[in-house]
């Protein structure tokens, strides 16, 4: 079999711009997330465009059992997983911290900490035996700097920073290379999500800047993976050219 790459949060945004860009590379993908019939349309199209094998693994990664029996079940080949793309995550609400909504929190919390946990303890276990494997986390902007209304997704994105220090200390011995990449605004469904399917108020977002693609961001994933095998990059940070942080943007009139 090719080199394989699971990537998490596959069925829109950065997930879905790293499954095609490995699949180009001759990867063959695992991919996840919990809309089904994405995930088919993704998988179709993969398998249309490039000479690869794609694996469906649709689950929703706040559920323990669920992530552990999907991951665990996999045909034996498709255990030889080469890197995993630890991406599935959200923002749900920007509100005061007084005002925020205590679902919203939960939310967040069951899904970019636990989530995320779960499948990276369930695939280290196989790059463990297979004597190999790299991790990339998908952390943000939001994860190095607290902004106002921030509060729980930006704790949620410290959270990523800190295990994924924490999986490259413990996971060192096992020699499992282990990245964060931490993006600034990107245009995908986020802000969509973040705002509730309020259209006008996630666009706002992007006024008057070329925010990042979800393309920009699978060519850095893509990127921190092909490198030679004595080469790890810890920590990846990057935003358009029009922002420097969380809050500083040069944003064009008009
Ligand atoms: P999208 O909303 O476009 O994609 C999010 C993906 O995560 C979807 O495929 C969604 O699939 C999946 N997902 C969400 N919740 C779950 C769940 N419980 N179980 C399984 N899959 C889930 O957003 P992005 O691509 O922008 O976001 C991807 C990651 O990047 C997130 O971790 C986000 O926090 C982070 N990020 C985003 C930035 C941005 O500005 N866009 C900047 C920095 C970081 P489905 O709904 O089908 O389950
Ligand atoms: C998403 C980037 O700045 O909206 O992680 O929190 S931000």
């Amino acid at each position: 079999m090719a080199s394989i790459a699971f990537i998490t949060g596959a069925t829109s945004g950065f997930g879905k711009a790293t499954a095609y860009k490995f699949a180009a590379h001759g990867y063959d993908v695992i991919i996840n997330g919990r809309r089904a019939d994405r995930l088919q349309q993704v998988a179709d199209d993969i398998e249309a465009k490039y000479n690869v094998a794609v694996m469906q693994l649709p689950f929703d990664v706040r559920e323990e059992a669920a992530v552990f029996s999907s991951i665990r079940g996999l045909p034996a080949d498709w255990k030889k997983i080469d890197v995993l793309v630890n991406n599935a995550g959200l923002a749900a609400g920007r509100d005061y911290f007084d005002e925020a909504s205590l679902e919203d929190w939960n939310i967040m919390i069951d899904t970019n900490v636990k989530g995320f946990l779960y499948v990276a303890r369930a695939v280290a276990e196989f790059m463990i035996s297979n004597g190999h494997g790299h991790i990339i986390n998908m952390g943000s902007i939001a994860g190095k700097e607290v902004y106002e209304k921030g509060n729980v997704y930006c704790a949620s994105k410290f959270a990523v920073d800190a295990l994924n220090q924490a999986m490259r200390i413990d996971l060192l011995r096992h020699q499992i290379k282990v990245t964060a990449i931490n993006p600034g605004a990107a245009e995908t469904e986020f802000s969509l999500v973040r705002f509730k399917g309020d259209e006008a108020t996630a666009k706002k977002i992007y006024d008057g800047i070329e925010p990042l693609h979800a393309e920009d961001i699978a060519d850095v994933v893509y990127y921190c993976a092909s490198l030679p095998a004595h080469v790890c990059i810890n920590d990846l940070t990057l935003t358009c050219t029009r922002q420097a942080s969380n809050v500083y943007f040069n944003r064009q009139p008009g």
